[in-house]
C-alpha cells in the first residue's frame, strides 16, 4: 500500500468530542497535526481544557494530560482545516429512522470555514447513501466539486469502548470516498496514526460494511439468547452447551446476557431494516430478541426471589445487584439492559433491600440512579442474602468460587459458570502427566 505520511504541519478539526472524536484528535495531534476540537457541550470543553475527561480509559487518560494543551478545544469552529472528522451522534429515533440532525448540524458549522483542497471525513454511523447526500448538498451550497477541489468520505470507527486507543491505531479501516481520489485523500489522514489495514472503497460500500457489521453481531448475540432459552426450557445450562459446541472448530457461539446495550449494536441493524425492509428479516428478529431478553432475565431473578423469601418468610431481605454497566468492565450505564433490569426490580419488588456494586461508576452516579451503592465486595456479600450478577466485570471474577457458591446467586452473565470451568481446567492440567500438559499448553499457545 502507498501511505504518504504528512510531513508539513496540517490542520484537523474534530467535530464533536465524544468517545471517538477525542481519542481521534489526541492521536491526531501526537501525530503531529494542529488540532482544534470542536464540540457545542461548553461543560466538556472547559474540562477537556484542563485535561479532564469522563473517559475511564487509562492510556486515553495519559495521552490527554500529554496533548491537551496543544490542542484548540472550541465551542465554534474557527480553523480552515485540511481535515474535518465529524464523529458526533446519530441516534435512533421513536420514528424508526435515524436521527442524522447532528452531522447536519456539523456540516452547517464548517461550511464557512472550508477552503480548496479540504476533507470532510464522516465517522458517525450513518444511513446508506447519506454520505452522497452531503457530498451533494457541499456542492450545491458552494463552488467546490466533489473529488477535485473538496471531498468527501466516510470512514467508520471500528472501536470497542473500554480499549479505544488500542483499537484505534490498530484495527483495520475502512475508507468510504464518494469517489476514488476521495477515499485517498482520508488515507492520507489515517495513514498518520493507523497501523491497521487502510482499505479504500465506495461511501456507500463503507456504510454497508459498518452497518452489516453491527447487525451481524447483534445476530449472534440474539443465537446466544436462543440457546441460552432453548436450554433452560430443556433443564440444562447453556453454558456448558455453548463451550461444548464451540469446540467444533467451525463454530462460535457467544454470549447470553442480559441483553444488548449501549449506542450502536442496538441502533445500527434499524437503519438497515427502515430502507430494505424486505431483506432485514432476519436483522428484525434479531432485534426483537435481544429488546425482550431484560424482561425475559427479570422474570427469571423474581423466581429466585420468590425462593429466596420462601427461606426466610418473615424477615427483610437484603439483595446485592452487581454491576449496571452495559457490559463488562466499562464505566457506561447508558442504554444498558443491566440498569433497566436493576430499576425495574427496584420499582417491583418490596420488602428487599437492593445495593449495587458497580466498580466502574463513581458511588455518587450510582445513588443518583436510585442505588444504595456499596464498594466492598466482601461487605456486599457479608450482608446479602442472594447476589444477582448482571455483568461480569473483572473485579467480580476475583472471588472465589468456594464464597459464591455459599450465597442464592443468580448469574445472569455465566460468572459462576467461568469460575467453576477455571476450576475443572485446572484439576484436568493438575492430573495430567508432565508431558501432556506440556503438549496441551503448546497446543492452546496455538
Ligand atoms: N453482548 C452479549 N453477549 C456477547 C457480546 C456482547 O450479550 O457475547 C452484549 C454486551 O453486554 C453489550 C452489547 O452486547 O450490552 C454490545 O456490546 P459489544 O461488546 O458487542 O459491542 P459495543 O456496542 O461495545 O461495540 C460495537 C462493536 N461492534 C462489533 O463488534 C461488530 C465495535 O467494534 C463498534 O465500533 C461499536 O459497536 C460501534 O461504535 O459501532
Amino acid at each position: 500500500m502507498n501511505i504518504t505520511k504528512t510531513t508539513t504541519q496540517q490542520k484537523v478539526c474534530i467535530v464533536g468530542v465524544g468517545y471517538i472524536g477525542l481519542p481521534t484528535a489526541l492521536l491526531a495531534s501526537k501525530a503531529d497535526f494542529h488540532v482544534e476540537a470542536y464540540d457545542t457541550d461548553i461543560e466538556k470543553i472547559t474540562r477537556l481544557k484542563n485535561g479532564l475527561t469522563n473517559i475511564r480509559e487509562t492510556d486515553l487518560v495519559d495521552l490527554l494530560t500529554d496533548e491537551h494543551k496543544k490542542i484548540t478545544f472550541t465551542t465554534t469552529p474557527q480553523i480552515s482545516a485540511d481535515f474535518y472528522i465529524i464523529a458526533v451522534p446519530t441516534p435512533f429515533l421513536e420514528t424508526k429512522y435515524a436521527d442524522v440532525s447532528f452531522v447536519w448540524d456539523a456540516i452547517e458549522a464548517i461550511l464557512p470555514k472550508l477552503t480548496e483542497g479540504a476533507c470532510i471525513i464522516l465517522e458517525s454511523t450513518i444511513p446508506v447513501f447519506f454520505t452522497e447526500t452531503i457530498a451533494r448538498t457541499i456542492e450545491q451550497k458552494t463552488s467546490f466539486i466533489i473529488g477535485k477541489t473538496i471531498f468527501v468520505a466516510h470512514c467508520p470507527e471500528r472501536v470497542l469502548p473500554g480499549n479505544t486507543l488500542y483499537e484505534l491505531i490498530n484495527n483495520n479501516r475502512i475508507l468510504g470516498g464518494v469517489t476514488p481520489a476521495c477515499a485517498q485523500k482520508a488515507l492520507e489522514f489515517y495513514a498518520n496514526f493507523v497501523s491497521g489495514k487502510l482499505q479504500k472503497t465506495s461511501a456507500k460500500n463503507a456504510e454497508l460494511v459498518k452497518l452489516i457489521e453491527n447487525s451481524s453481531r447483534d445476530v449472534q448475540i440474539a443465537l446466544a439468547n436462543q440457546v441460552d432459552q432453548i436450554c433452560t426450557a430443556a433443564g440444562t445450562d447453556s453454558r456448558e452447551v455453548i463451550a461444548l459446541a464451540n469446540e467444533h472448530p467451525r463454530v462460535k457461539i457467544l454470549e447470553p446476557g442480559c441483553g444488548v446495550g449501549g449506542h450502536c449494536i442496538a441502533v445500527d441493524p434499524h437503519f438497515l431494516i427502515s430502507a430494505f425492509p424486505n431483506a432485514t428479516q432476519i436483522f428484525a428478529t434479531a432485534r426483537k430478541i435481544n429488546d425482550e431478553r431484560p424482561d425475559l432475565v427479570l422474570s427469571r431473578i423474581k423466581e429466585t426471589l420468590r425462593k429466596i423469601r420462601l427461606m426466610s418468610p418473615s424477615g427483610k431481605i437484603s439483595i446485592g445487584i452487581w454491576g449496571l454497566a452495559f457490559k463488562p468492565n466499562v464505566d457506561d450505564t447508558r442504554q444498558s439492559p443491566a440498569l433497566e433490569i436493576a430499576q425495574k426490580l427496584l420499582l417491583s419488588e418490596q420488602n428487599i433491600y437492593f445495593h449495587a456494586v458497580e466498580p466502574n461508576v463513581h458511588p455518587h452516579t450510582i445513588q443518583q440512579l436510585g442505588f444504595t451503592a456499596e464498594t466492598n465486595l466482601d461487605r456486599s456479600l457479608e450482608i446479602s442474602d442472594g447476589i444477582i450478577v448482571l455483568v461480569k466485570h473483572n473485579e467480580f471474577k476475583e472471588i472465589t468460587y468456594s464464597i459464591l457458591k455459599e450465597k442464592v446467586l443468580f448469574d445472569a452473565c455465566g460468572l459462576l459458570f467461568e469460575a467453576t470451568a477455571g476450576l475443572q481446567e485446572k484439576s484436568t492440567k493438575d492430573s495430567l502427566p508432565a508431558h501432556l500438559n506440556a503438549q496441551r499448553k503448546s497446543q492452546e499457545n496455538f
